[in-house]
Parts: C-alpha cells; structure tokens; sequence
C-alpha cells in the first residue's frame, strides 16, 4: 500500500518501542534503528524498516522526505506542565535571590496565590491567547502531546475556566492536550485555619468536573504546609470512586510520604520526588507508578534533584517533564529539561529520550497512541538537526528541531 508521506534516509531512528533486553536497565530497553525508513498513511504509521523502503510503499502522490542521515524519534510528551494561567512571576526571581523560599513567598499571598490572582482576572479568551503562544513554542522543540493542569482558581468557575482552555486548545492547533483537575494546589488564604471546609469545597467539585467531561486525572500539592497525607488521600480516594485516574505533586520540598500514598493509591504517576525516602523508593518500585522527574525544577529552585540513578536501579520507572508553570519553571523548553536531565541527573541518552516518549506517554495514559513509532501509532514523529542522540543533550540551551509531525502533517520545519 502507498504511504501519504515516507522518511527515509534516517541516521538513527529511536523508535521508542519497548523491547525485551538482557540489561538489567529497564530504562534502556528501547528499539534504535540505523539506516531506516518510516511510511505514514491517514496519520498513522504505516510501517517502518531498515535500508532502502520497499517501493509498493510509494506512488505519484506520496511525500518524500530525505532524512540525510538525521536523528528522528517519535513527538516529545510534557506529561506534567500548569500551562494555563494568568500573569508571570518574575518578582520572585529576585526575592529568591536574596534569600526568600518558595514556600516563604506562597506563605506571604505570593507564589501560587497571585498566578490565582491574574488566572481570575483573565478573561478565557486572553487564557486561551497566552497559553497558544506558549503551546506555539512547544510545538518546536518537538513536543506533540502535552498534560495540562487546573489548579490556579481554587473556585469552581475558575477550575473550570482552565479546563475549558485545554478544551479549546485542543481543538485549535496541533498539540494533544491531557487535561488534569488540581484544585487542590494550594490553601486560598480565606480558608487558612479552617482547611478541612476547603477540603470539602474540592471534593464537591469532583462530580461537577467529571460530569462535564473536563478532566481525565486528578492531582494534588501533596506537601508540609499545603495538603497533609490524611488531606491528599481523601480528595484522591474521592476522585479514584468517581472514575479519575490519579497524580500526585510529591515529596518536591520535604518527604512526607508522598511516594508511598501514590504507591497505596496506585497513581499513574507521582511528582517531582526531589525529596523521596528510601521507602518511597520502594513504595515506587512495588508498583507500575511512573516517576515523573522535573529537573527545571531542582535548577531553577537551585534545590537538590530527584535521585533518580537510585530509582533506576531499583527499577523504576521515570518520565521527565518541563512542570512549565510561572513560579518553580517558567520555561516550554522540553530540550533543555532533557539535557538538564543528562547532565545533573546523569541519566544515559537512551533512558531521556525513554523519559520522554514511551514513558511520558504511560504518564497520561496515552501509550496504547503515542509514545513511540509503531505501526498504527499516531504518525508523531520529530527530525533533528542533529545526527545523534548524544549530540542534542551535549549542546545545550539550544533548539535542534528541524521537522515536527503530528499525526502525519508538518506543523513544524526549519
Ligand atoms: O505556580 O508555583 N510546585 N506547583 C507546585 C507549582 C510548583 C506551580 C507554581
Ligand atoms: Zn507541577
């Protein structure tokens, strides 16, 4: 059968496919092939192989585009941003810088509180503006699906204001987005020693939220001085009844025990994990919860990072994300998180780009779609400016796309 576009002449194709290998590292287990070819038909992949494409693949209408050797892998995933919001933050830069906490600002009104502020004030429309420029940025590093959070009205309206954004972006232009219901990011001031009514006003919105058909995950700041452990396990016990698959913002601070309530709770993913316990490392590895590692994070914090070579070898299993969000990362960049990752998290080329693709996608949920080039995948697909996979983390800071392709059309070319 003819293709509608084919790639050949692939240097490196990581195809992302999960492969049985007898390295113990189940962060390495990924098909890479040299010298290869894709075929897209309908937007989906039609087949893939190595040396010349067969040429029934190939008829007077198909497109051809010549690799010259580059590196492809399939679209990125940001499976953890707060990309729809109000406002910036730059004025904590300079508190931090002299001294003040994420935690002091948010505990003064500032941090999550005035993005709460501006995400109010913001009329949906100006929302949608603001987040389709930043989604305009992700689309050329490479990223073709993205998860994106409430959590910036702590009211029902604006809640939903949010997820209605994601709605329509998702429509509008090419990026897939995975909406996430986080309410519960953080203690409005008015509720301040009276939590547990705040508490209550979440979980009422849940059956509002899931009857709309707003979200698809639940999530929650599962931290000393936002939600407790008792508080988190309520609301998501809540959310899992009604039919949420469940997240968790955990152990980024202090380690509460996070990781192990996501590994009671059997979450698809657990957060940040920057402060996880050896318990939590272990919560983790006895369950199929995907870490998903936010080192913008660590760096623009300038606080420790997850142990993620711990995690690794215990044989866990990690996704790596941006968290974009206008106070603890306020960057789009996927390819500099990656190579952050490389450089501070010393993980290997192959386990960042698994983190990136197959293992992003597990975090929304989306494997059976995205994630990797596969036959009958969604044909997402990115062509480097770059020969290797080693070459994209080492020269950082910098932008090494040269061609997105979200289900089977260029949406991007350099
Ligand atoms: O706006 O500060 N950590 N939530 C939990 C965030 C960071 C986003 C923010
Ligand atoms: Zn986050």
């Amino acid at each position: 059968m003819a293709s509608d576009l084919l790639i050949y002449n692939i240097g490196t194709l990581v195809t992302s496919k999960e492969i049985d290998i007898s390295n113990k590292n189940s962060m390495e287990n990924i098909e890479i092939l040299t010298d290869a070819y894709v075929a897209i038909k309908n937007g989906t992949i039609l087949f893939l192989g190595k040396g010349p494409y067969d040429k029934t693949l190939v008829d007077s209408k198909t497109v051809l585009i010549d690799a010259d050797k580059a590196l492809v892998t399939p679209g990125l995933i940001d499976s953890h941003t707060h990309l729809v919001h109000g406002g910036s933050r730059e004025n904590e830069m300079f508190l931090k810088a002299k001294g003040a906490t994420y935690m002091d600002i948010l505990n003064a009104g500032g941090g999550i509180l005035s993005t709460v502020k501006a995400t109010k004030k913001a009329t949906k429309e100006e929302l949608v503006e603001k987040a389709k420029d930043s989604l305009k940025k992700m689309l050329t590093f490479g990223v073709t699906t993205i998860e994106s959070k409430s959590g910036y009205g702590l009211d029902l309206e604006t809640e939903i204001k949010q997820l209605e954004v994601n709605k329509i972006l998702d429509k509008e232009q090419p990026i897939d987005i995975v909406s996430t219901f986080m309410g519960a990011h953080a203690i409005p001031q008015e509720y301040r020693g009276h939590e547990e009514e705040f508490i209550k006003k979440i979980i009422k919105m849940l059956p509002i939220i899931k009857e709309r058909n707003l979200a698809e995950f639940c999530d929650i700041f599962c931290e000393h001085g936002i939600f407790s452990i008792e508080q988190s396990k309520e609301i998501l016990k809540e959310a899992k009844k009604l039919g949420f698959k469940l997240k968790i913002h955990a152990d980024e601070i202090e380690s509460i025990g996070g990781a192990e309530l996501a590994g009671e709770l059997e979450t698809t993913s657990s957060e940040h994990l920057m402060a996880i316990s050896e318990k939590g490392i272990l919560a983790l590895k006895n369950s199929k919860v995907i870490a998903n590692i936010l080192p913008g994070t660590s760096f623009y914090l300038k606080k420790e990072y997850a142990p993620v070579r711990k995690m690794i070898e215990q044989g866990v299993q990690i996704a790596l994300s941006t968290d974009y969000n206008p106070g603890s990362c306020p960057s789009e960049n996927l390819q500099l998180i990656m190579q952050i990752a490389a450089l501070y998290l010393n993980m290997s080329p192959i386990e960042v780009i698994k983190a990136v693709t197959i293992n992003g996608a597990k975090s929304i949920n989306r494997e059976s779609e995205v994630g990797s080039i596969e036959i009958g995948k969604k044909a997402d697909l990115v062509i480097f400016n770059s020969k290797s996979l080693e070459y994209i983390l080492y020269h950082f800071g910098i932008n090494h796309t040269k061609m997105v392709i979200k289900n089977g059309k260029i949406v991007y070319e350099i």
